[in-house]
């Protein structure tokens, strides 16, 4: 089960990438945008990704879908604005990326990096700068620790490209932390056997909107099962009338909304759905299931932390169906047009 090993073998990794970005030097061009691109998983890596980035450096910075790119040129890149292109992709071979960048490459107003772990894909060859994940040879169809270790990639970027010492400091922690977390690798097996679970919502707000999208992902590509991702009060503003006793809402917390996320957990309760929390709470924060994750760090910086148990629900999930998570259906390692 080579997912399986990629899942729990990842602390190991971010700790070969924290080494290998921070020793990396940026040449940066002034940019009125950071624009941040991908397929897929890569594509809600981009959505997270670029909120941090922005939060972080305080400079403008969006995620696009990367065949909007070129299929959707008007609304995607502005002619009197500089971009700065962030393409995310764990092969630098998928279709998209590779024709978004030649794209790119003819306009004057756009520099580019490239995030992937095949250094010498044609992703990497189009590209004027790449931070390239070697250590990463992923076998597994669907991505696992490409995902946590890309994204992490990123947030050291973002550190560096602004000196920011306090985030640069929490995200030396991350490697030790997820090490940690990951010796309760079975702990979202009680919901994955419970078998009365027929439906599996996502939550999670700002960078962590795709880390839940992303979860969602996973659990389709594994499974197959009817899931949906929303922002966390976004839930209530219509979706919330799925929820029923089959209904399992898995809800992402932090530390700076527990009084309104609580809200919404007795909300959902009050519909007979049950409610696994992971993040950060209070001892007094009630769930039907919880997953407490380190306080310790700031909101931004815990990031990374929330992925192994996501893809772990998935993985428990599949083998409870009797699904095989190294062989997803209908699914290939790339994608090409
Ligand atoms: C992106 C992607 C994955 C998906 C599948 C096919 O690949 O779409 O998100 O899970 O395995 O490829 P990449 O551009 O990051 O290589």
């Amino acid at each position: 089960m080579y997912t399986y090993q990629e899942i729990v073998n990842q602390a190991e990794q971010l700790q070969k990438t924290y080494v290998e970005v921070n020793q990396q030097t940026f040449q940066e061009q002034p940019s009125d945008v950071y624009l941040f691109i991908g397929c897929g998983t890569s594509f809600y890596l981009a959505s997270s990704a670029a909120r941090y980035f922005q939060a972080v450096t305080g400079k403008i910075a969006q995620a696009l879908p990367a065949s909007e790119i070129f299929i959707h040129p008007e609304s995607s890149i502005l002619e009197k604005k500089n971009y700065h292109v962030i393409a995310i992709s764990r092969s630098g071979t998928t279709s998209e990326v590779v024709e978004a960048l030649k794209f790119l490459q003819k306009q004057a107003n756009v520099k580019t990096l490239s995030v992937t772990c095949h250094g010498d894909s044609p992703m990497a060859k189009l590209s004027d700068q790449t931070i390239s994940l070697d250590h990463i040879n992923e076998k597994s169809v669907v991505m696992t620790q490409s995902f946590t270790n890309m994204l992490y990639a990123l947030q050291i970027y973002a550190a560096k490209l602004v000196s920011s010492d306090k985030d640069l400091h929490e995200l030396a922690e991350v490697p030790s932390l997820t090490s940690e977390l990951l010796k309760d690798w079975e702990n979202t097996k009680a919901i994955t056997d419970n078998k009365s679970y027929k439906r599996f919502i996502f939550l999670g707000s700002g960078i962590y909107n795709g880390i839940a999208k992303e979860a969602t992902l996973k659990l389709k590509e594994m499974t197959q099962t009817e899931c949906e991702s929303y922002s966390n009060l976004e839930f209530r503003h219509g979706p919330i009338s799925v929820v029923d006793e089959s209904t399992i809402v898995v809800f992402m917390t932090q530390a700076n909304s527990e009084g309104l996320d609580q809200e919404l957990v007795k909300d959902i309760q009050r519909l007979n759905g049950e409610v696994l929390a992971i993040g950060p709470f209070s001892e007094q924060f009630s769930a039907d299931h919880r997953i407490r994750l380190d306080p310790s760090l700031s909101d931004r910086n815990r990031l990374v932390l929330f992925v192994p148990h996501l893809q772990l629900l998935a993985y428990h999930k599949a083998l409870s169906l009797g699904y095989n998570p190294d062989q997803p259906r209908n699914l290939t390692q790339v994608v090409t047009l």
